[in-house]
């Protein structure tokens, strides 16, 4: 089997690992202390954005503003009652078919990264045991710029070795899909083709994903102007 890639870089929550659960709770809870109606389908709108900007858009649907300071105060609780729920995480909250691609990458000799927005992607890994799986992990804490910028993904590229046209970015986040697009690399989006139609290729879950199917992807990707 020839593959057109060297790397394949994953994102974490709704790629690898379902905690879009516990950021919606967690979010739920401030905004109903905000008095701020918010939905599971408005949570939609939070994957893969950063904290902070998560949280923009939930006080931007109550038409509420907060100093800097106060945001940070905001922030800073959520992620508290989102920690306390992600700290009781095991390995039976790994998505289907997570483990079992991360080995074919491996058994393939793939450069494996993670280029997640989160800054709590280490104790993610470390409950989940996923941690092993990764020949880097570049998170939300060694990132200026949230996706859609590609900076998560080209940070991951530069730590492998890899040039952006020989990998491969697992998203399950439309702004992720254009992150690796204006990265210069191609993508699989995991989840629904209505939300991920900027992908070179969409699956229901890592479940769904063989290495074989790799090998008929286009061999470049457009690199969108910034
Ligand atoms: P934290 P990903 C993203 O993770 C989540 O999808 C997004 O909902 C969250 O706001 C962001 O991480 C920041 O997370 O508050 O833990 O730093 O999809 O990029 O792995
Ligand atoms: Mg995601």
């Amino acid at each position: 089997m020839t593959l057109p890639i060297q790397a394949c870089l994953f994102d974490l929550d709704g790629v690898l690992v379902d905690t879009a659960k516990y950021h919606y709770l967690a979010w739920r809870r401030l905004a109903d202390e905000l008095d701020i109606p918010f939905t599971q389908e408005d949570n939609e709108r939070l994957k893969g954005v950063s904290r902070m900007e998560s949280l923009s858009i939930l006080l931007s649907l109550g038409g509420l503003t907060y100093s800097p300071e106060e945001r940070e105060r905001l922030a800073a609780r959520k992620n508290e009652w989102y920690v306390e729920m992600i700290s009781r995480m095991n390995e039976s909250e790994i998505l289907p078919g997570a483990l079992d691609f991360l080995s074919a990458c491996r058994d393939a000799n793939l450069k494996v990264a993670l280029g997640s927005a989160s800054k709590n992607a280490s104790l993610i890994l470390h409950n989940t045991g996923l941690y092993a799986h990764f020949d880097a992990i570049i998170d939300g804490t060694k990132t200026q710029t949230a996706k859609p910028d590609p900076e998560v993904f080209l940070l991951g590229a530069e730590a492998l070795g890899v040039e952006p046209s020989a990998c491969i970015v697992f998203e399950d986040a439309a702004a992720g899909i254009e992150a690796a697009k204006r990265g210069g690399m191609r993508s699989v989006g995991i989840g629904s083709p209505d939300i991920l139609h900027e992908a070179t290729l969409v699956v229901p879950s890592l479940e769904a994903m063989t290495l074989e199917q790799l090998t008929t992807l286009p061999t470049s990707t457009k690199e969108i102007p910034r």
